[in-house]
């Protein structure tokens, strides 16, 4: 699926009336919060009811945090040799979007392979934060003390976006006060989908608050089957999903129709002001149209 190969996609057809069993658990929030040792200890806590966990990584593609990639791969190899988990980091490709581009066909594979719970820890820089929701059954926010994480500063709209807020690192000063604000923040908003989103206090280096976390994790899970919650979701993201493949395949589609030359001799004419890009595109796109109708008289 990664390689984004034919033999993936026709796998994956294969496999996806086998999944749709897996609770998606979303781990996000800032580098260094915790995530990773976190995701570790929860996927324990999930393996010792005899679970069978997946674990999707997303590595940022940037050279500047490949050490915390390596940190990251060899804490979890305590993991490893644990045949009831699977672990994959993936890289984001510089996909603009912050998830790797698989990332949701390798949680249908992961699914379809019996996991299920799935674990999903976002690299927590930029928009993938926010992406994440639509991937996952659950959102869990890790914040911490005294990083300037303070919830006013907070980027906008990952807060709206969790289910459980997680205060990591609550070994250190200033868990009082990241709880309070959090606390005085949903006080004022309206719950999101009639759930009232916990606040949470962990120490993932010990495992201290991981079995309250997961408590809280099936609460919520609970409430989104008992609210038809869960399903409302899962049909959103369905939808955003295929709107999404839609726009990659028929981009793909239309770009592998232009011949030879055919975009660089527009970019010029653009480039020198003789045409403009949306004529340019109209003319491309009926193009494309027209060589569909020579290919089959068929019409979608
Ligand atoms: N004191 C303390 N350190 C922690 C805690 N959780 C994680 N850490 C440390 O914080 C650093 C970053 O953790 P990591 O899991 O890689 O964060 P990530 O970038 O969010 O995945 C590591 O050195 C961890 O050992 C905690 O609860 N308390
Ligand atoms: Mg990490």
């Amino acid at each position: 699926m990664e390689s984004g190969e034919a033999t993936g996609i026709e796998l994956l057809k294969h496999l996806f009336p086998r999944s749709g069993g897996a609770y998606v658990i979303g781990v996000t929030g800032s580098p260094g919060a915790g995530k990773s040792t976190l995701v570790e200890k929860l996927a324990g806590e999930y393996r010792r009811s005899g679970l069978r966990v997946g674990i999707i990584a997303v590595d940022p593609t940037s050279p500047f945090s490949g050490g915390a990639i390596l940190g990251d791969r060899i804490r979890m190899q305590a993991l490893s040799t644990d045949d009831g988990i699977y672990i994959r980091s993936m890289a984001t490709r510089g996909h603009l979007g912050g998830l790797a581009p698989a990332a949701h066909d390798v949680v249908t594979i992961l699914d379809a392979a019996g996991c299920q719970v799935v674990l999903v820890e976002t690299v927590g820089v930029g928009q993938d934060e926010v992406e994440i929701a639509r991937h996952a059954d659950v959102t869990a926010l890790l914040l911490v003390p005294g990083m300037g994480d303070d919830v006013q500063t907070f980027k906008a709209g990952v807060m709206e976006i969790a289910d459980l807020y997680v205060i990591n690192k609550a070994d250190r000063p200033g868990a009082d006060r990241v709880e309070q604000e959090v606390t005085a923040m949903l006080s004022m908003a309206p719950p999101r989908d009639g759930w009232h989103p916990p606040v949470l206090r962990t120490v993932a280096t010990t495992g201290e608050g991981i079995a309250p976390l997961r408590e809280a994790l099936e609460q919520f899970r609970v409430f989104g089957e008992q609210h038809a919650l869960r399903l409302e979701r899962q049909r959103e993201q369905w939808r955003a999903r295929l709107l999404e493949l839609l726009r990659q395949n028929l981009f793909e589609s239309v770009i592998g129709e232009l011949r030879d030359g055919a975009l660089e001799s527009r970019v010029e004419d653009v480039l020198a002001h003789r045409r403009d890009p949306h004529s340019v595109v109209e003319e491309l796109i009926g193009e494309f149209r027209r060589a569909q109708g020579k290919g089959s008289e068929r019409t979608p």
